[in-house]
């Protein structure tokens, strides 16, 4: 019998990512709604998560947390979705990247923006120092890995296009990101597909309640 997916979310928070993420995987699963700074900090939930946050995911004994982490490891426990790469494709390596850039520069330079902190452009030792140098490189990075091109790796949608979308989505709905029309045509894309628009129906139903 397979194993049962739980997922600790709240509705407005990144788990709309895994949200997203598991209705691409189409399989069973079920959802623990979590309170900001109640039940999130609750004795229970740290056992799965010390860090108080969501979103997780307990495959069985399993547990992963990070949004990215869940993501690739979907992807990977359900390998006929092909919502990665195999190993054996070359593509894996594109993938990686642009996982780890998401979960990593992008990430990081969008929270700093978010909380008024940004590495000043003239700041060369600042930059250099700070992982992902400036936000405007960041983006530039973007915009160029996503001009003319559909999908971050190989030629076909990926859990690295999933991620890398929502995280440019959210970022120009919140205005941490500038609109730019390579982010706004690969987020139309990709945002268009049944399993987001499920999953945002699913979260925006939560959040009403
Ligand atoms: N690096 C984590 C970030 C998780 C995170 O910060 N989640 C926020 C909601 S978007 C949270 O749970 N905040 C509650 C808190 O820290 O008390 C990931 O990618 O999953």
């Amino acid at each position: 019998m397979a194993e049962p997916l739980v997922f600790f979310t709240n509705p407005m928070s990144r788990g709309r990512i895994v949200r997203w993420m598991l209705e691409e995987v189409d399989q069973p699963y079920s959802t623990e709604l979590l309170d900001y700074g109640t039940t999130m900090k609750s004795p229970g939930y740290l056992a799965i998560n010390p860090m108080g946050k969501v979103p997780a995911l307990k495959h069985g004994d399993t547990v992963v947390t990070e949004c990215a982490a869940i993501c690739a490891y979907l992807a990977d426990t359900f390998p006929q979705t092909q919502l990665a790469p195999a190993p054996s494709d070359r593509s894996r390596g594109a993938y990686y990247r642009w996982m780890f850039f998401g979960a990593g520069p992008l990430e990081a330079a969008v929270t700093n923006k978010s909380l008024g902190f940004e590495i000043p452009t003239d700041q060369f030792q600042l930059q250099g120092r700070a992982g992902y140098g400036t936000l405007t490189h960041v983006l530039d990075t973007l915009d160029g890995a996503l001009n003319g091109h559909d999908y971050l790796a190989g030629d076909r949608f990926s859990a690295a296009d999933l991620y890398i979308s929502a995280q440019l989505g959210w970022g120009m709905q919140f205005g941490t990101i500038e609109k730019r029309s390579n982010f706004e045509r690969f987020v139309a894309l990709h945002r268009g597909r049944p399993a987001a628009i499920k999953a945002t129906e699913i979260d925006d139903q939560l959040v009403k309640k």
